[in-house]
């Protein structure tokens, strides 16, 4: 005891003390304080301006968020003290500094996009999920960021000068074990406290910004990066019996088939239309007295239409792709990284297109604006069973007909139409949209002058509406041509929103145009923002309605199965028939948080979600309803994560299926293009193709579009952004 009181005494006197903190710049030990400091303070100044806090919420967390950056840093600065030659001495110090801070700044950076924490999955397929936003322009700089690097170009350029003297003589013998050993104590006591307010945290792994909250980038990285290791020694070692306890579970949670809905779309072409980026907020919203997309909101109310308005999106890191995972397959995406870019390329998926093709006779293709290998997808829709994969590398996109994300919408759909009608219907076809993508940009001439985007004081919600307003033309245009060339009375529409376009960070933004107060903004305005539209629209049904179910992107394969008749029972799915009697109203989100009808829970606090309060202590009978509540979103979670991440559905063939062989696809144009023709010829009369009913002569005349673009002739500049997807895996 009296040694230690011994030691901190000469190290307050020799290090701390204001008098001596110029002077220390110049000893080891001093340098290896100032640097400890400074970058504490970094972490904290991170902390604040843009983690928002990390959402503390008692007396003993702001303590643990205060104190977790020093543990970690003073353990991993303190190894450059056991280094005695000079030059490697501050060499290795101001290394280990600038590593951490780089850490600490892709973090500020990709929360500002994600709201999230990088893992280390993001970090190794940080091009699939980041480069989009970084080359197109839309990292989000703050004005402090220079803080976070302005330590490092101070000291360097004051040792440059000789400002800052090399320290010559080394550490005394035991004084690095010392500091190293008060770094442990330091993180030890953290990982205690943390222990005392949130229990297990390690063993339940709550989301990211716990960990960070509780323990900091540092140990949250290396925990992350333990916790990858072991997940890939996992797969391994999986065996077939594993799979009896999911199937047991998807029994349980079955739910039955509504019969006044079931085959309503039976025999339709489908085409589904993801709207990136879209969020419900925008369906019947008025800007300046104007709807921003006055024809969605058409069929949001269509007699024609079932539409939900408490339908949520629960994607993770893997957003675009997490959804299209989950409304192709029913499972959700993974709880790091994206499923498609981690285990595509050899997953064993019971997809939308294999089972519409092989239940129903479906052909199926997907159309989008972007190259395509971005998130892995070349390789994922084989395995899903896709037959097409028209993808940015087949159209045009010199000039102005790309924005950096790929072709623009308004193009995509027309452009679509060569390959659309020699498609033998029925068919499932996908539409990728991309141009309602962040940043928001759109080129004046593309935008519509009659409509004056709001002034909320942040250019990307600004911009946002002008995008979303773009999509809504498209769409219209696109709809105009399915009822021209008579595609469309024989063709199911489902339109959904992927994800948010708004992130938490600019949220606030909204209040002005949603009629809400921006001081009050609160974490359950953020998760009522994660709605996104889902429109299912069926011409031909006059008994339409917007149903107010809460449900989420998990729910729509079966739904949709359901309603062109094909039943459900046999395939291992976590969502539920959204139409069913016994539709569970429990919203489960990739980080376990949730939200039904009644309540929220968001961050660990719970919310009453009818009036908008924060319930602080729920009394007990409350408290079992929750926790009934968490175990059901727990165990959802897990039962998919287990079956994903050992890809136990290769152990499994459902009735009437068979396993798709990814070898069989050929996505080039070429082959494309042939094979598309060739099925045509071969089957003569019998093609059911729009072009063989057509007379074998093209729709594309029925195609309007006032794009400007449409008539540009082929330049030898794009905006299109070459974004490999397929970085991460190393290949
Ligand atoms: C890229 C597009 C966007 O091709 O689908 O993906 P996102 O950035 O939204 O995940
Ligand atoms: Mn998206």
């Amino acid at each position: 005891m009296k040694l230690m009181k011994n030691f901190f005494k000469k190290f307050w006197h020799q290090t701390l003390a204001p008098k001596n903190w110029l002077a220390q710049l110049n000893t080891r030990l001093g340098f290896f304080t100032w640097l400890v400091v400074l970058f504490t303070l970094k972490a904290i100044l991170a902390y604040g301006a843009d983690f928002d806090w990390l959402h503390v919420s008692d007396p003993l967390q702001v303590v643990l968020m205060l104190l977790n950056p020093i543990g970690f840093t003073m353990i991993l600065f303190s190894l450059a003290l056991f280094i005695k030659p000079k030059q490697i001495y501050y060499g290795a110090l101001l290394l280990i500094d600038t590593a951490m801070t780089t850490l600490l700044y892709l973090n500020v950076i990709y929360f500002r996009e994600f709201s999230d924490f990088m893992s280390i999955n993001t970090m190794l397929g940080y091009n699939t999920v980041n480069q989009g936003g970084k080359a197109a322009g839309a990292i989000s700089f703050g004005i402090h960021d220079f803080l976070f690097w302005i330590d490092l170009v101070i000291l360097i350029g004051l040792m440059v000068f000789r400002k800052i003297k090399f320290d010559q003589r080394p550490l005394k013998r035991l004084q690095p074990f010392k500091l190293f050993t008060i770094g442990v104590f330091v993180l030890v006591a953290n990982m205690f406290l943390a222990d005392v307010d949130r229990p297990q945290l390690l063993t339940r792994q709550f989301d990211r910004e716990y960990m960070v909250k509780y323990l900091g980038i540092g140990p949250f990285t290396i925990y992350d990066a333990i916790n990858t290791y072991q997940t890939s020694q996992v797969r391994k070692s999986a065996t077939p019996s594993e799979l009896t306890a999911v199937q047991k579970y998807i029994k349980k949670n079955y739910a039955a088939i509504n019969p006044e809905f079931y085959g309503k779309a039976k025999g339709k072409n489908v085409i589904v239309i993801h709207l990136e980026s879209f969020q419900q907020m925008s369906l019947d919203l008025k800007i300046n007295g104007q709807e921003v997309t006055p024809f969605l909101n058409s069929l949001y109310h269509s007699k024609s239409s079932v539409s939900f308005d408490n339908f949520f999106n629960e994607v993770g890191q893997g957003k675009t792709s997490d959804a299209e995972n989950m409304l192709e397959t029913s499972t959700f995406g993974l709880p790091q990284g994206s499923l498609f870019s981690k285990l595509g390329d050899d997953q064993t998926f019971q997809a939308m297109p294999a089972i519409l093709n092989q239940r129903a006779g479906y052909s199926s293709a997907v159309f989008h604006g972007n190259i395509g290998s971005f998130w892995n997808r070349s390789t994922v829709y084989k395995h899903m069973g896709y037959q097409n994969w028209i993808s940015g590398d087949y159209f045009d996109l010199t000039g102005k007909k790309a924005t950096s994300w790929g072709l623009k919408d308004k193009l995509l759909f027309q452009n679509s139409v060569p390959y659309l009608e020699r498609l033998q219907q029925p068919f499932y076809a996908k539409y990728l949209t991309v141009t309602n993508h962040t940043p928001y940009t759109l080129d004046a001439q593309d935008q519509d002058h009659n409509f004056q985007t709001s002034n909320t004081g942040s250019t990307l919600v600004d911009n946002y509406f002008i995008t979303n307003h773009y999509l809504d033309q498209s769409v219209k245009e696109f709809f105009n041509y399915l009822k021209k060339s008579g595609l469309y009375d024989n063709t199911a529409v489902v339109l959904y929103g992927d994800h948010y376009g708004i992130s938490n960070t600019d949220a606030p933004y909204l209040a002005s145009v949603l009629g809400k107060n921006e001081s009050n903004w609160n974490d359950l305005d953020n998760a009522n923002l994660q709605r996104v539209p889902l429109i299912v629209h069926i011409p031909g049904m006059t008994n339409g309605y917007i149903d107010h179910t809460y449900g989420g992107e998990i729910d729509v394969a079966p739904t949709l199965e359901h309603l062109l008749g094909i039943s459900t029972k046999r395939y291992i799915q976590f969502g539920q028939d959204l139409l069913s009697k016994q539709h569970v109203q429990i919203v489960a989100f990739r980080n376990k948080d949730w939200i039904t009808p009644e309540y929220a829970s968001l961050s660990g606090r719970i919310w009453n979600t009818k009036t908008n309060q924060l319930i602080e202590y729920p009394d007990k009978k409350l408290q079992t309803k929750l926790n009934k509540i968490q175990s059901y979103v727990n165990k959802k979670l897990n039962m998919s994560d287990n079956l994903n991440q050992k890809n136990l559905l290769r152990f499994y063939t459902p009735k009437d299926f068979k396993a798709v062989d990814p070898s069989k696809y050929d996505y080039s144009k070429d082959s494309t293009v042939k094979r598309l023709k060739k099925i045509n010829q071969k089957l003569g009369t019998k093609s059911t193709s729009l072009l063989s009913k057509n007379g074998n002569r093209s729709t594309l005349s029925d195609y309007i579009t006032d794009a400007p673009e449409s008539r540009d002739k082929a330049t030898d500049t794009t905006r299109l952004l070459p974004r490999n997807a397929d970085d991460w895996s190393g290949n």
